[in-house]
């Protein structure tokens, strides 16, 4: 089997049957089947993320050191399973339980993967390394593009041609914008064609139908999505304190999310329209 079959069949193997992926409590999967893309580490639009995002955001082969000459950005979607998101939709106000529990500990086996994948790969001889596992990583609250980080994985899904960006700025992908992503950089030089989409926005219908939508506007219960998009500091706040402060407990859960505009909206299942691309 090539290197790039061994990876995809093991991040499947693992959301098929880890246990890390099952909530025992209530029975059910945090997520389904997932997507997998490969991108050159070469790929133009890791310098452009310079500009786009800022000098802050690393390039892949500054995760090494000495920094890696070529090599592979391995990126995967985690759809949120049915069940969750049924759950969610139903929710106006905060996000549901189900939802929060995929939140803490279904991040916590998309991390398994990160460290699963990082291992395969140097036990296979190459070198490897999990951005979100990496001591390079930070959060940044201030920048000239408000919140964000060192390495964004939602970026790396899109050099990776796994689905674009979105009036709320969430990932739409042929599973829809409901799911959790995850990155491995590693110097093994592995085949990636992939789709190139015409711009950052193509999969959602706001920007793709002239304003045919704007559902999530609605969606979000602190107002942060509006025509102009997703403010990240009224998102933070409610999201990380408001909700924190009112349901964590109750959840029993330190980090609940939110993700209402991920649900009861056009893009949750599916990217909305295939034409779009
Ligand atoms: C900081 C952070 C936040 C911040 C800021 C989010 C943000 N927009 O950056 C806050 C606290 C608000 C937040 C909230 C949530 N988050 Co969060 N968060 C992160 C984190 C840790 C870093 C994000 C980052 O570095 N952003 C960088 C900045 C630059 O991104 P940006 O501003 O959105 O980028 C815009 C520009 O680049 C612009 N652009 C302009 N010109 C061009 C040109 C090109 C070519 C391109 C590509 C883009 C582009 O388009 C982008 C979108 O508008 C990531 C994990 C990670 N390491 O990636 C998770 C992550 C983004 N969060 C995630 C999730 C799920 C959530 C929540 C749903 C909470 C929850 N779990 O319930 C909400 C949803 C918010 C939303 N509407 O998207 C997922 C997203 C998956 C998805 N479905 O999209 C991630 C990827 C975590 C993960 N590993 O799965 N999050
Ligand atoms: S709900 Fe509509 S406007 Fe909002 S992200 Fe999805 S397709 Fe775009
Ligand atoms: S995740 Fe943020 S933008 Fe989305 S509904 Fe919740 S508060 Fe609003």
């Amino acid at each position: 089997m090539s290197l790039k079959m061994e990876i995809i069949k093991s991040i499947e193997y693992l959301a098929e049957n880890s246990e890390l992926n099952q909530n025992d409590i209530y029975g059910f999967k945090y997520f389904d089947s997932p997507l997998v893309g490969f991108t050159s580490i070469q790929n133009l639009l890791f310098r452009k993320y310079k500009k786009i995002i800022g000098d802050f955001h690393l390039q892949p082969e500054e995760f090494f050191e000495p920094p890696i000459k070529e090599g592979t950005v391995i990126v995967w979607i985690l759809p949120v399973s049915r069940i969750v998101r049924e759950s969610n939709r139903l929710e106006n106000r905060f996000p549901s339980l189900y939802w929060a529990l995929q939140r803490e500990y279904g991040e916590k086996f998309n991390m398994h993967i990160r460290s699963y994948i990082q291992n395969f790969l140097i036990k296979a001889g190459y070198r490897a390394v999990s951005p979100m596992l990496s001591d390079k990583w930070q959060r940044l609250d201030n920048t000239e593009v408000g919140i964000a980080s060192t390495w964004s994985e939602r970026h790396a899904a899109y050099a990776a041609g796994l689905g674009t960006f979105s009036l709320n700025d969430g990932f739409i992908t042929k599973k829809g914008i409901a799911h959790r992503c995850g990155s491995v950089i590693t110097d093994a030089v592995i085949d990636s064609k992939n789709t190139v989409y015409s711009n950052h926005l193509a999969n959602c219908l706001y920007f793709n139908k002239k304003q045919e939508c704007g559902m999530c506007i609605s969606r979000c219960p602190a107002g942060a999505i509006t025509e102009e998009g997703h403010n990240k500091t009224i998102c933070d706040r409610y999201t990380y304190k408001t909700i924190q402060k009112q349901q964590g407990n109750f959840y029993k859960v330190k980090t609940t999310g939110c993700g209402l505009c991920q649900t009861d909206v056009p893009c949750e299942y599916s990217i909305p329209e295939e034409e779009a691309i």
